[in-house]
């Protein structure tokens, strides 16, 4: 089973993120994206709305038109057996082991989706960290974002700025929700190198829960999708109380 590449490796210490390109089989992500059109369908809970994150561009509330826009179809892994195979495959493992160490975990309680990005009454997602809103004993964890279509600018795809994982920010460097102010001179500065991570279906990113990440509304006529997961080392435990610990993590081989 192929690994990353020590360039590749580099990358992904230097920039906090490196994208493997075709590593799911077309017809792979069409079955995934199949099941996540039916649970749409459905409305096949638990899902996160639009309205509830009311981040710009989303309905003013569930009964707004494009209120019942969702967001995020939850717990992927307990969804269905096709995204927690993928999620546990040796494929994946066998990169994560080279970024996180030997014994890993699957967070639950952290991402553990499918996000959907819908033309119509699709938000913008605002400059941010994960770990910003997540609780472990170490801040180093990886996301795992596999692209179910094509992703680009124009249907919102994830914007990443190279080495942030690596920086330090004052907490006024932050707003209230703790997304990264791009009204101030001095953070502006640090997004001017932002790249679009541009993804075809099956490309997977990698990127690190401290890397400074946002994403655009979706601006073409087709629903957008990625299946998103998030692994810790095994001893990099959640604290406890917190949401990060309010799920069992699923050990990886
Ligand atoms: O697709 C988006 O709007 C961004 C999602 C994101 O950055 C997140 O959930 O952390």
């Amino acid at each position: 089973m192929n690994g990353f590449s020590s360039a590749e490796l580099d990358q992904f210490a230097g920039d906090g993120f490196v994208i493997a390109r075709g590593l799911v089989p077309n017809a792979m992500c069409e079955s995934m994206k199949a099941l996540a059109r039916r649970d749409l369908a459905a409305e096949a809970q638990p899902l996160e709305y639009e309205a509830q994150v009311r981040y710009p561009g989303a309905p003013a509330s569930l009964d707004a038109p494009g209120g019942r826009t969702v967001r995020r179809l939850l717990q992927a892994c307990a969804r269905d057996g096709a995204y927690r195979d993928w999620a546990t495959s040796v494929q994946l493992a066998v990169r994560l082991h080279q970024l996180l160490g030997p014994r890993l975990e699957l967070s639950q309680a952290h991402h553990n989706c499918v996000m959907t990005k819908n033309p119509a009454f699709s938000s913008a997602t605002g400059w941010h960290q994960d770990i910003r809103y997540w609780s472990f004993e170490k801040p180093e964890l990886v996301s795992v974002w596999l692209a179910l279509g094509p992703e680009h600018e124009e249907n919102g795809c994830l914007w990443l700025v190279p080495r942030t994982h690596r920086m330090e920010f004052n907490r006024d460097q932050y707003d209230e929700d703790l997304f990264f102010r791009a009204d101030l001179a001095q953070n502006r500065k640090i997004l001017q190198t932002k790249i679009a991570a541009e993804l075809d279906e099956g490309d997977v990113l990698f990127f690190h829960c401290r890397v400074l990440h946002a994403a655009g509304q979706n601006r073409t006529a087709l629903t957008k999708f990625a299946a998103v997961f998030t692994y810790h080392a095994a001893d990099n435990r959640p604290l406890a109380g917190t949401r990060s610990a309010s799920l069992p993590d699923i050990p990886l081989g």
